[in-house]
């Protein structure tokens, strides 16, 4: 059966007529390409990457920059409604599309020369190219901003030494964008951005085996021993953590909406198995104990869906902060994962199943309460912002 959404408050209404249509057009996408096989990889602990020209064909790669790069150049609450609908189907699927776009084409946008665009936006868009984005070490990971590996200056380029670790799509990236210091180790302001060749000598990526979470997705550890880059390697307007940072803000915005999406396919799920399941001869939905479940589903996500989409406003209307990013992605993500949990009891022992959606979602939701700022981080971030004080070191 096609899905056909969540929407108790009438969000359609508050839709154009070009973000319902590009919302329709993920969907059939998600229902005709995505859930047929993501249960396969998921078990297999593969990437589909057969899927990713389709993508890159519907514009979903870096969907909110301009099209004189070859972008689709939506809006934000357009973006954000195409990772809702690539995360219904699997967050590895709207992972891949984060990264691509806010991770890796957008620092290429925001910090780069024009040359820098022309050269790679393009293929990043059209998927012919895939990148990945390296900033967490092995020993960093929350506080990005004591990383280790390091760029020094030559005559002709840079050479870059370090380790990042836990890097979505970096076995199959064709160039990474690597953040590392240009001077004192204890000195994050030196950070800057740099576009690596994965084929370059003394790069290796190594994919992360054991994952029980987000599965359909590569992961993998990069190792950068004196890797030689050129000059044009360098992002030209990077400046300080600042700006990885920012690129994260662009990331958790999409995963705010993705978010979302998990929910709602939980749901989904959840309410159609309860009309069908009869256990003492009446339909597990009829029972009052489901009904309170599938309430609290419905009303979460409709909370959910309002914070999405005024975050959408505001990025459009260009009045968005960091830290309103921050309490969406906390609140969303943490509806998914309670809402995945929940769906997942209601259908009992088929809820562990992988045919069915919930468990996997489950899984998946642990990686994306963890990446991207853990829920913790998220919290000390909004602790900071309404009290002045930061409580990170404590
Ligand atoms: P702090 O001193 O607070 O900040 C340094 C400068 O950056 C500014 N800033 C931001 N700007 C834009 N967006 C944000 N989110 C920003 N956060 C901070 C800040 O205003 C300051 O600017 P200025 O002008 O004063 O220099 O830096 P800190 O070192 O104290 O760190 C703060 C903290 C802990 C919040 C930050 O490090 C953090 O967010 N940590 C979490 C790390 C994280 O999220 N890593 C994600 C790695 S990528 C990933 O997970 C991809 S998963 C993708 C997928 O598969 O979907
Ligand atoms: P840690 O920072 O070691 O945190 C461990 C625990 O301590 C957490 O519960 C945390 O909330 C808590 N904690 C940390 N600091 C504090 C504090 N000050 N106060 C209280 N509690 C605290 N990174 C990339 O750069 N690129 C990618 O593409 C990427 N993809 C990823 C894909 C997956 C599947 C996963 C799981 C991770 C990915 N990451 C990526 C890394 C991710 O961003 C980090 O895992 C995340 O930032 C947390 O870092 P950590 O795992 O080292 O946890």
């Amino acid at each position: 059966m096609p899905f056909e959404g969540v929407d108790f408050y009438d969000m359609e209404s508050s839709l154009s007529e070009e973000e319902r249509a590009v919302r329709d057009t993920v969907r059939r996408f998600v229902d005709d390409e995505v859930m047929p096989v993501i249960a396969e990889h998921y078990i297999a602990g593969t990437f589909p990457t057969d899927l990713i020209p389709t993508m890159g064909e519907l514009g979903l790669l870096g969907a909110n920059l301009p099209e004189k790069y070859g972008c689709a150049g939506l809006n934000n609450v357009a973006y954000g409604l195409i990772m809702q609908e690539l995360e219904r189907g699997d967050s590895g699927i709207r992972s891949f599309a984060s990264v691509q776009g806010a991770l890796v084409m957008y620092p290429i946008h925001a910090f780069g020369s024009e040359d820098q665009r022309k050269r790679w936006l393009p293929g990043l868009a059209t998927g012919e190219l895939i990148g990945c984005f390296g900033l967490t070490e092995p020993d960093f990971g929350s506080n990005p901003g004591g990383m280790i590996t390091t760029a020094r200056e030559t005559a002709d380029g840079w050479v870059l030494n370090g380790a990042k670790m836990w890097i979505t799509s970096g076995s199959m990236a064709h160039v990474a964008i690597v953040w590392a210091k240009t001077g004192g180790l204890d000195d994050p302001s030196s950070v800057r951005g740099f576009i690596v060749r994965t084929d370059t000598k003394g790069f290796t990526a190594k994919d992360q085996k054991g994952k029980l979470s987000l599965r359909a997705s590569d992961t993998s550890e990069l190792v950068l021993e004196d890797v030689h880059v050129p000059k044009d390697a360098l992002l030209p307007n990077s400046a300080g953590l600042k700006s990885p940072l920012m690129c994260l803000t662009q990331a958790r915005y999409g995963i705010a909406w993705g978010a979302v999406g998990a929910a709602m396919a939980c749901y989904d799920e959840a309410l159609s198995y309860a009309k069908n399941r009869i256990m003492f001869d009446k339909p597990i939905a009829a029972t009052q104990l489901q009904q309170a479940r599938l309430a609290e589903m419905l009303t979460e996500i409709t909370k959910a869906q309002l914070v999405v989409l005024q975050l959408g406003r505001l990025k459009d209307r260009g009045t968005m902060t960091p830290q309103q990013v921050s309490l969406a992605k906390r609140n969303n993500v943490n509806v998914a994962a309670e809402c995945a949990r929940e769906a997942r009891r209601l259908l009992g022992a088929n809820g562990i199943l992988v045919e069915y959606q919930s468990m996997r979602h489950m899984a998946n939701i642990e990686s994306v309460y963890t990446y991207e700022g853990t829920h913790d981080i998220h919290t000390l971030i909004l602790g900071q912002a309404v009290t002045g004080l930061s409580a990170f070191g404590d």
